[in-house]
């Protein structure tokens, strides 16, 4: 969990982000250069959500911002497909490496590898689940389970509302992301915690999309035919949540009014449907890393000490907001 991992850490919001230079270093760049020039590697997730696609975005333009040479790869959602990059990485020398740990586990081994290779490691996006923290220098990301009790707090805001067709039960169904990622862990256990408060609220199914379209649509379709009554959908992010749509609507239900429907993200999709009135809540989870995390690069290849923890700010938006927002979204 990354709480249990992170907790001997402190969590600053980004905006606060206060970094000390300290003289010990053994970030020292494993390319020996001195050219100044930093190399990148990097080892994204896939490309599986909105959310993947504006975070990579953000990371390679950054790069080219920044002056940093990016080597990137994309694992299509395989942990063994990130090892072998990560490792590739170190072959090549790189001077810093950076990943988004598609699950919290197994990462100890590489991680050792690039540790005594001299070669910095940032985590972005989600954490590993090491006992071992000396094994990376930072995570850089949001905090899944504020998140997750976001979504779940609206819930419990909204009761009466949400209890859809007024029998005092309030049957809950969850598209979990992928299996053993720290997002999905993380706002399941969000969730759980801020609807115990009512104990009318029942997550009654519970599954997982692996964060994508079509996983969410197919799981909603399984949901919708085994579920005498759905209130309230609570997706763990917007892709699966429209993924869904599509199932409630094939359905003959009207999403957002028959189903009420919570998702995590706020990408242009998901916050589309939301100002159209077809979900009801979504919280936000910032893919713009990119320009942190090449700041976080440059200060760990020059040794310098950072937080070790660093979290995004986020906001939450409902029907008028996403209105008010889409214009201006970056993404
Ligand atoms: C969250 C990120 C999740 C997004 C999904 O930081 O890891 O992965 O919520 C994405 O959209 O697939």
């Amino acid at each position: 969990m990354v709480k249990k991992t992170l907790i001997a850490t402190t969590a600053i919001s980004v905006g606060a982000l206060m970094l000390s230079a300290c003289g010990s270093s053994d970030g020292g760049s494993a390319s020996g250069k001195d050219d100044g020039k930093i190399t990148m590697g990097f080892a994204q997730v896939g490309a599986e959500s909105g959310w993947r696609t504006a975070n990579t975005k953000s990371i390679q333009d950054s790069a080219k911002e920044a002056g940093i040479t990016l080597k990137f790869s994309d694992a299509q959602q395989k942990q063994e497909n990130q090892i072998k990059a990560i490792r590739s990485y170190i072959q090549q020398k790189v001077d810093v490496i950076a990943f988004s740990p598609v699950v919290e586990t197994g990462w100890d081994t590489v991680l050792l590898e690039a540790k005594r290779a001299h070669i910095p490691v940032i985590l972005t996006d989600r954490a590993v689940d090491s006992k071992d923290t000396s094994l990376y220098k930072t995570f850089l990301g949001s905090d899944f389970v504020v998140e997750g009790k976001k979504a779940g707090q609206w819930v419990v805001d909204n009761a009466k509302d949400a209890d859809t067709n007024g029998d005092g039960k309030i049957d809950v169904v969850q598209l979990e992301g992928t299996t053993g990622a720290a997002p999905a862990i993380d706002r399941g256990e969000g969730f759980a915690d801020a609807t115990k408060a009512n104990p009318a609220i029942k997550v009654v199914a519970s599954q997982t999309g692996d964060f994508t379209r079509d996983g969410g649509k197919k799981v909603m379709e399984t949901f919708l035919k085994t579920q005498k009554h759905i209130d309230v959908l609570f997706a763990q992010n917007d892709d699966m949540g429209l993924g869904a749509l599509e199932a409630i609507e094939a359905a003959g239900l009207k999403p957002g009014q028959d189903i009420k429907i919570i998702t995590v993200d706020a990408v242009h999709d998901g916050m589309q449907a939301l100002a159209d009135g077809k979900f009801n809540f979504i919280v936000e989870c910032s893919p713009l890393l990119g320009p942190q995390l090449m700041d976080l690069a440059k200060k760990v290849v020059a040794g310098q000490e950072v937080e070790p923890r660093i979290l995004t700010e986020e906001t939450t938006f409902d029907q008028a907001q996403a209105k008010e927002a889409l214009p201006t979204r970056k993404y």
